[in-house]
């Protein structure tokens, strides 16, 4: 398998996908597009023609699939050794639906605070819409846990790493780099995904990259700057 991924610092839904497919072991090649230079649709259409244009895109043999949840629901259907999605059919079903919701949603945080790995940023007050996806986010992660990860089956939303965790974790990273504060249960799920090897991988690589998008430059001032210079 073949991934499409955007630069690691910003591009949330590569990290996605390339978290789902690493986490769970599963072989693939990625192939980074650059965002915001010309020639970024051509480069894609090239490898996935009538694709959506994004990243990320997943080539699989003859098979293109981009959208990031139907990367998961792809990957669930022709590897389902890999644990994709949790094995109980009500878990499995919350997992979905909650990153149907992560997928179409929480549009506040998203705006006000843009993944961006190489920074962090002094925590403060960033409005009421942002404040109301904190609490529905952390509430969820809650109920997940409560309700399914049951005790001593890993820290994760459903106890073993699954879709949902990677359709949340740019979520947490945002947390995380804006010094959103959040209730204790959620603090530890948020160090069991930035904790996973995956990300540590995922974040090195960021970390080293040299592209500063234009997002950045309209960006406020950080606190640290976290890329090596
Ligand atoms: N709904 C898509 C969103 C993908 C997306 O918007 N990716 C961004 C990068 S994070 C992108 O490709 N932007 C460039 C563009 O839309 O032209 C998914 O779930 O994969």
């Amino acid at each position: 398998m073949k991934l499409l991924i955007g630069n690691k610092c910003y591009s949330s839904w590569s990290l996605r996908a390339w978290l789902l497919l690493r986490a769970t072991g599963l072989a693939f090649e990625e192939k980074l597009v650059l965002l915001d230079e010309p020639g970024f649709k051509e480069a894609i259409f090239a490898e996935a023609p009538g694709s959506g244009g994004t990243v990320p895109t997943l080539i699989d043999g003859g098979v293109a699939v981009w959208e990031t949840l139907a990367i998961a629901e792809y990957l669930h259907e022709t590897r389902p050794e890999a644990g994709i999605w949790p094995r109980d059919v009500a878990a499995r079903a919350h997992a979905r639906a909650i990153s149907s919701e992560m997928h179409a949603g929480f549009t506040a945080l998203r705006g006000a605070c843009p993944m961006n790995l190489g920074k962090r940023f002094a925590g403060r007050d960033r409005g009421a819409g942002v404040a109301r996806d904190v609490e529905r986010i952390t509430g969820i992660w809650r109920q997940a846990r409560e309700r399914f990860a049951g005790s001593g089956q890993g820290p994760f939303l459903y106890g073993a790493f699954s879709a949902a965790d990677a359709m949340y974790a740019p979520v947490v990273t945002r947390l995380d780099s804006y010094g959103i504060a959040v209730d204790a249960a959620s603090q530890d799920y948020m160090r069991a995904v930035l904790g996973l090897p995956a990300y540590r991988e995922w974040l090195t690589a960021a970390l080293a990259e040299p592209w500063v998008v234009a997002q950045d430059e309209v960006e406020e001032p950080a606190l640290a700057d976290l890329r090596q210079s």
